[in-house]
């Protein structure tokens, strides 16, 4: 018993050198899917990753990674889901150790583990359906698109020292005896999808637009400066026409500089849209 609280106390990693030595083998794959939201550009998103295909015995481990690009979507937390809320911690109280872990060693990069020495199918991941819920924001001003929210290996060595890159998303269960069962992991990428998806259009010339009028109230003024201020900051959704008027220098992407060309054409030192 003394191993199998080391193991859980040095999480995931341990496990992998449990599994290299004692490894059975394993038939079917376990699902790891991540969904796809829509999302309006600077607004909140939450995000599942589900899970299925479980072995009968449910998971005592499972470690992998969210990858997505930083520069277009922020995630702040990533919570254990229904499936990986077992009621473990309270059986099998290590110090500073929870079965279900997340932390995010560099930019765009999360990693997800769920471990614990526990055999009891109860402890294991043995539910199907949310195992982690991703919650995130759009920044304003963010283009549309899909961004992708990957489920890949963690990056690092399979072992400590080993020199070989870890290249697989881990799930396994260790039994009662300390013999470790691996299993293949088929991940699907989710993403969050800003707009319709697809690049925002040319903004029209002329017509309607009215540059520098982000409330679109028909005149520009200090309220739009606050408007657009607002919005990049993230506590003001710009309309779709709003948005065209506040892309003041044209070049697709709303921030401080259309803010700062707006404020000029208030105190009249700017006729917009600037030409860059
Ligand atoms: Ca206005
Ligand atoms: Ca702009």
């Amino acid at each position: 018993m003394k191993v199998r609280k080391i193991v859980a106390a040095m999480a995931a990693m341990s496990m992998l050198a449990a599994f290299s030595a004692q490894t059975a083998s394993a038939a079917g794959a376990v699902t790891l899917a991540a969904e796809k939201v829509n999302v309006e550009a600077g607004s909140d998103f939450e995000l599942k990753i589900n899970i299925g295909g479980l072995p009968d015995t449910g998971l005592s481990v499972l470690e992998f990674a969210v990858k997505y690009d930083s520069s277009k979507i922020t995630i702040n937390s990533i919570d254990a889901g229904t499936a990986a809320s077992t009621g473990v911690d309270a059986a099998e109280v290590l110090e500073g150790v929870t079965a279900f872990s997340v932390q995010s060693p560099a930019a765009g990069t999360y990693t997800v583990t769920y471990s614990t020495g526990k055999s009891d199918k109860q402890y294991c991941i043995s539910k199907e359906g949310d195992f982690a819920v991703i919650k995130g924001s759009v920044p304003a001003g963010t283009a549309a698109g899909e961004y992708a929210v990957e489920l890949v290996a963690i990056d690092r060595e399979t072992t400590q020292g080993s020199g070989t890159k870890n290249t697989e998303i881990v799930a396994g269960y260790i039994d009662a005896n300390d013999v470790g069962t691996k299993y293949e992991v088929t991940a699907t990428a989710g993403a969050v999808i800003v707009g319709d998806g697809e690049t925002d259009p040319t903004p029209t010339q002329g017509g309607d637009v009215l540059y520098g009028d982000c409330d679109v109230d028909g005149d520009v003024d200090i309220m739009d400066v606050i408007a657009i201020n607002k919005a990049i900051l993230g506590s003001y959704t710009l309309s779709p026409q709003g948005k065209i008027n506040a892309d003041v220098d044209l070049n697709q992407v709303i921030d401080t500089t259309d803010a700062l060309n707006i404020l000029k054409n208030v105190v009249k030192l700017v006729e917009l849209p600037v030409k860059s």
